[in-house]
């Protein structure tokens, strides 16, 4: 047995009696694998809209407990995910540091620009974990929901994208600002990221202290990085994050999803420490099950766009991942969030596709 796979099998025997979504990360093979749909609160749902119309405002929403535990179980009565993401957003995070963002209904989110090393706030732990005390609330009011029905689920903006979107100060295609600065003037952008793994990894490790029982780093912008660049920015501060968090949760699985990474997922997979790699839809499941699944968990990857189609299209693509991945440690999901219009109905029928796999 290779050290990997040895290292799968110790942890899957720990994980005897735990949810399905956990055994799932640390190794295991069920009968059937867990599953849960990235970006499952949101527009698509009609009742999620009906509570947006009444609380306009993105960010209020995030930072109410209440309501933030209410749209995370508004899928959960939907289709019962085996996983339940808490309601929240990556951008409490630059918020946290003293960097205002603001998301607009026309332009999504708004920040107020970091361009050069003097702008880099400094971290406030205590007033930082005090910004962000309604979310540790809502992981808390979300896991006396869910009991043991499923898994909750916290989650970070992985610092590569979090910098991204605070130096460009608004979403982009290819976040030209922050490649500028990461390029050009490494040693500054090394400060800014630096700042986040601190800030990422205190607020995961706060999730989990809350109740968070796996969490998921977002490396939505990984894919904008070139080659050369991709270890510096991407793998060595989730890999770092990884390692802090896992220091003060152990035994708390970590998926990461680095978006968009090609051929670097390999790489990412043997060195970023994680327990579960999220593979976006570009990946082909067999190459995925030859060359990640050997070193730990894989998550994903119908394309979002299936679930709009639905039906047997949908259905088919959906087996075809799940004979080729389920043999192995697999969390089914989708290879990027669910778009706004989706049909929920073709999420209830994904859902009973993968509950009756392989029937
Ligand atoms: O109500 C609305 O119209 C706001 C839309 C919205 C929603 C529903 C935003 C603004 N954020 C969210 C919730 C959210 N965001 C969740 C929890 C819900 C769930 O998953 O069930 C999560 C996990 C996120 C994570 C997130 N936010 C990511 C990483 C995942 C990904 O999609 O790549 C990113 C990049 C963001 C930033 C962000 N927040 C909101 C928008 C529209 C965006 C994208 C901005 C852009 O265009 O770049």
């Amino acid at each position: 047995m290779s050290g990997a796979n040895a290292a799968m099998a110790r942890r899957s025997k720990e994980s005897e009696g735990a949810k399905p979504l956990i055994r799932a990360l640390k190794g295991e093979v069920g009968n059937r694998p867990p599953f849960w749909f990235m970006r499952q609160a949101g527009r698509y749902l009609p009742e999620y809209r009906e509570v947006r119309a009444r609380e306009r405002d993105f960010l209020r929403a995030c930072y109410d407990a209440e309501l933030a535990v209410e749209i995370s179980l508004q899928p959960y009565r939907r289709f019962a995910p085996d996983g339940v993401i808490v309601f929240s957003d990556i951008l409490l995070v630059p918020d946290a540091l003293g960097v205002p963002v603001e998301v607009r209904e026309d332009e999504g989110p708004v920040l107020q620009p970091v361009r050069s090393a003097e702008e880099i706030p400094s971290f406030d732990q205590e007033k930082f974990q005090a910004h962000l005390a309604p979310a540790y609330e809502a992981v808390r009011g979300l896991g006396d929901a869910v009991g043991s029905g499923a898994a909750v689920i916290g989650f970070a903006g992985a610092p590569w994208t979090l910098a991204a979107y605070m130096v460009e100060g608004r979403g982009s295609r290819d976040f030209s600002w922050a490649k500028k600065w990461a390029l050009g003037a490494p040693a500054g952008f090394q400060r800014l990221v630096d700042l986040l793994v601190e800030a990422v990894s205190v607020h995961l490790i706060a999730q989990a202290e809350a109740g968070a029982e796996v969490v998921q780093l977002f490396d939505s912008w990984a894919g904008v990085l070139p080659a050369a660049h991709f270890e510096r920015w991407c793998i060595s501060p989730v890999r770092e994050v990884v390692r802090t968090f896992r220091r003060a949760c152990p035994g708390v699985p970590v998926i990461a999803f680095p978006r968009g990474a090609g051929l670097h997922y390999r790489r990412f997979a043997l060195e970023a420490e994680v327990d579960g790699v999220s593979i976006d839809s570009s990946v082909p499941p067999r190459w995925a099950s030859s060359e990640l699944q050997t070193l730990c968990a894989v998550q994903g990857n119908l394309d979002p766009h299936m679930v709009v189609v639905g039906g047997g299209a949908m259905a088919e693509e959906a087996k075809a991942i799940l004979d080729v991945l389920a043999k192995g440690p697999f969390v089914f999901n989708l290879g990027h969030g669910v778009l706004p219009e989706t049909p929920p109905e073709h999420l209830v029928e994904l859902a009973e596709i993968v509950r009756r796999w392989p029937g």
